[in-house]
């Protein structure tokens, strides 16, 4: 008889509630649990094929030690035994700052992501520390750090009560949102239009988002900082500046005029390639909508200005009085964030505390840029990385020139990947580590309810115990983090008892802790759950703000609605000073390279990124109700410059840039403006060693090779994927 479970999808920050079919110990069916308290029924393509990419059949079932230079088949003791016969020698004799590790994308997917990778960093001791971050949002990190002191602290638009939604570089009809966790995203954007919103979709491509929109302005690549740095211009010379109650917790308001003063309109017109009327409407609709919401994402931050830009939408929410009130942008308080502490000054964010050992790169949240990470492996001299542990990580293709990498990682001493494929990047460790599918894991959104647009917690147990031979990830990351501690063999157990050790002493000694003054072994005894993690679950709701217990999030496995999002400040601000700085030193010191760039008149041809509602990264390609149609890795051209340029649709095309150059299947489409042509990433499953055999069977490009890692939004670190130019040549 099948029988059904419910399973938070993990496949992206759209975190929908699955209603699983189950026959046996095989997933045959997903759809969408119209009784989750948050998604309410939506699924996508890619949930709706949980059960395929599940079962993958690639997917590995036991660790992989490299035996004779081939990585073989091996027990789980095997895999540690190895890891924890190289690890400890390496750092001993090379120091801490030889080890390295890399955290992919699915770390905010997973409980093990969320709860281990700290532990693991801080045992190891290094600094050498490499995500995905720096290739997605971590230019909004910095501009939150900045602003308000708390690099977390990232608003996110009221999508469900706001009147006016200007949408740049975000395609979420497609992607299903991101910093910004909407179940139905796209409903929930004709939801706004028939309550009789405005929806406004700033992107070069004409996106299913754009095509939703009351209008679309398609502006040049690149130039969201001047376009956002025009409106807030506009806002205040016109005086439609309106921060109302924002003013008393917010300081440099007198001084943004001036610092924003060369952006008008007419200045930055023919570098954005608007006019000047276009973008000072703009800024009137936005001032005159009774509550809006500016949000940007992947195309405004992994640009050359990314963190001025996502430093921008922000001064704008400011502006206009959006920030932290209905309707606008708000901070959400999830309930695994600790309980916040009365408002006051708090330790600020700095950017810069310490530098990448070959090119100088600044630090940011404690990460280094993931572009700097093959020349950290190659580089010879002290701190050379020569042992690296990546975790849900596939750089090869992720990253800036994926061949530089793919070289690097193959001189590496060792190498440990957790990692379910033997993939790109996964080929090249000594030991791989393969969690379970995500059926059998349990799951929990730490990262995602923090950005969701309403506050609520769900929790979903295995749907599937686990299969003889399999260990659960957390296990699998507690291992590790014990084999490379020295400490192998004990139980990973005692991996969890610390942390709640730790965790329960500092918030008995914490005066703002809901457990402030108790014995942390009695508050230890307390705890449920049937695992290590479900304990650190059930301490983290605990000591969170709405007096939850794991035992609760049980009894109610479609959810906990938690309300709408409601103002926080001033508590969320851990500035210095106590209020939000409006215009931090490092961003004022950054606008003069910004003002150069008004007299650059761009002729080439730039390149932009797309995503397809049935990909994710480069790790589906491999399933087979996720490939094929219109999800392939072809460079889209503007008929006009198809034809100027000799290219034809079906035809090929050589692409290069900085980094190299591919050959590419043209598609000509007006959906791309011109002076713009895109390629997909993730894509490139033809190295050899890999065990892809969906994906091998067509390839597609790396659209990465074509950089070379040199270009970086500056405060941030993170790698320039969008609006670098390109030359194309068709081929025969
Ligand atoms: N040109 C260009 N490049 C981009 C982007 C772009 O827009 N344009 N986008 C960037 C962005 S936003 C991101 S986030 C990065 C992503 O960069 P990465 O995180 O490096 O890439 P993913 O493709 O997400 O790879 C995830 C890896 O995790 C593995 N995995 C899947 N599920 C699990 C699991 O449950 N546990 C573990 N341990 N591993 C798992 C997969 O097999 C795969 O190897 O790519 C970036 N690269
Ligand atoms: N189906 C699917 N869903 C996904 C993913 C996936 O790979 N596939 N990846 C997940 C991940 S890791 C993330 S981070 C999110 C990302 O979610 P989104 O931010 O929505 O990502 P994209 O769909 O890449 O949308 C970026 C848009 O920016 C546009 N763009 C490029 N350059 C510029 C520019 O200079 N200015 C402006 N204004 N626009 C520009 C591009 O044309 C594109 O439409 O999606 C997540 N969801
Ligand atoms: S929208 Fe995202 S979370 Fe929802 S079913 Fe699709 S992949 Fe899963
Ligand atoms: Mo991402």
């Amino acid at each position: 008889m099948p029988r059904t479970a419910l399973r938070i999808c993990p496949l992206c920050e759209a975190t929908c509630g699955l209603t699983l079919t189950i026959e046996g110990t095989a997933v045959t069916g997903a759809r969408g649990d119209r009784d989750d308290v948050f998604s309410r029924g939506f699924i996508c393509p890619k949930g709706a094929a949980f059960g395929q990419i599940d079962a993958d059949p690639d997917r590995l079932r036991t660790p992989l030690v490299r035996r004779d230079g081939r990585l073989q088949e091996a027990t789980w003791e095997e895999a540690y035994d190895a890891i924890a016969a190289a690890v400890p020698g390496l750092v001993a004799e090379h120091g801490a700052q030889s080890a390295g590790v890399v955290l992919g994308n699915p770390n905010v997917h997973t409980m093990a992501g969320a709860l281990y990778p700290p532990l693991l960093l801080k045992t190891l001791g290094t600094r050498n520390l490499f995500t995905a971050s720096t290739l997605d949002q971590m230019p909004k990190h910095v501009s939150s750090g900045f602003l308000f002191g708390d690099p977390l602290a990232i608003p996110v638009p009221d999508l469900d009560r706001t009147d006016f939604l200007l949408l740049l570089g975000a395609n979420p009809v497609e992607s299903n949102g991101s910093l910004c966790t909407a179940p139905d995203f796209p409903g929930r954007l004709k939801a706004l239009r028939a309550r009789g919103g405005t929806l406004v979709v700033v992107d070069p491509r004409r996106t299913r988002t754009a095509a939703l929109a009351d209008r679309h302005l398609a502006p040049r690549p690149g130039s969201d900082a001047l376009l956002l740095a025009a409106l807030a211009h506009t806002l205040l010379a016109e005086k439609l500046a309106a921060p109302g109650t924002l003013e008393e917790h917010a300081e440099g308001l007198g001084e943004l005029g001036a610092a924003l003063g060369s952006f008008t309109p007419e200045a930055v017109a023919p570098a954005c390639d608007l006019t000047a009327d276009e973008i000072r409407s703009l800024a009137r609709e936005l001032a005159a909508a009774p509550t809006a919401a500016v949000y940007g994402r992947i195309g405004s931050c992994t640009v050359e200005h990314g963190t001025l830009a996502s430093w921008l939408v922000d001064v704008l929410n400011i502006l206009t009085g959006n920030l932290d009130r209905p309707g606008g942008a708000l901070f959400p308080l999830s309930a695994t964030d600790r309980t916040p502490r009365p408002a006051g000054p708090g330790r600020g964010f700095t950017v810069g505390r310490w530098h990448s050992r070959v090119s100088g790169h600044a630090e940011a949240k404690s990460e280094l840029p993931i572009a700097a990470l093959a020349e950290e492996i190659e580089t010879p001299g002290e701190g050379r990385i020569r042992t690296l542990i990546a975790i849900a990580a596939n750089p090869v293709l992720s990253a800036p020139d994926g061949d530089r990498l793919d070289r690097a990682l193959a001189g590496l001493d060792f190498m440990v990947s957790v990692d379910p494929y033997l993939n790109e990047t996964s080929r090249h460790a000594h030991v791989v580590l393969p969690p379970p599918p995500p059926a059998q894991s349990a799951h929990f959104d730490f990262a995602f309810n923090a950005f969701a647009v309403r506050n609520q917690a769900r929790y979903s147990p295995p749907a599937i115990p686990l299969e003889e031979g399999r260990l659960d990830e957390c296990e699998i990351h507690a291992r590790l983090i014990l084999a490379v501690s020295g400490l192998h063999g004990a139980p990973p157990e005692a991996v969890d008892e610390r942390v709640i050790a730790d965790t329960l002493a500092r918030a008995a000694a914490d005066a703002h802790s809901p457990l402030h003054g108790t014995d942390p072994s009695e508050q230890a005894r307390r705890l449920t759950g049937r695992t290590g993690p479900e304990r650190r679950l059930d301490m983290m709701l605990r000591l969170g703000p709405y007096e939850l217990v794991l035992d609760d999030l049980l009894e109610a496995p479609h959810g906990i609605d938690l309300g709408p999002l409601r103002p926080r400040l001033p508590e969320v601000l851990k500035t210095r000073s106590g209020r939000i700085e409006l215009l931090p030193d490092p961003i004022a010191a950054e606008l003069p390279r910004l003002r150069a760039t008004l007299a650059d008149r761009p002729t080439a041809l730039v390149l932009v990124g797309r995503r397809h509602l049935r990909s994710n990264n480069s790790w589906l390609h491999n399933i087979p109700a996720l490939t094929g149609g219109s999800n392939r890795c072809t460079l889209q051209v503007h008929p006009q410059d198809a034809a100027r340029l000799g290219l034809t649709d079906g035809g090929r095309a050589r692409v290069a840039a900085d980094g190299g150059s591919l050959e590419v299947p043209v598609e000509v489409t007006e959906a791309v403006r011109t002076g713009v042509v895109s390629l997909p990433h993730g894509w490139g499953h033809d190295r050899a060693g890999a065990r892809l055999g969906v994906a091998s069977a067509t390839p597609g490009a790396n659209v990465n090779q074509l950089l070379d890692g040199t270009r970086i939004d500056r405060l941030s670190g993170t790698a320039v994927l969008n609006a670098f130019p390109v030359e194309l040549t068709p081929l025969p």
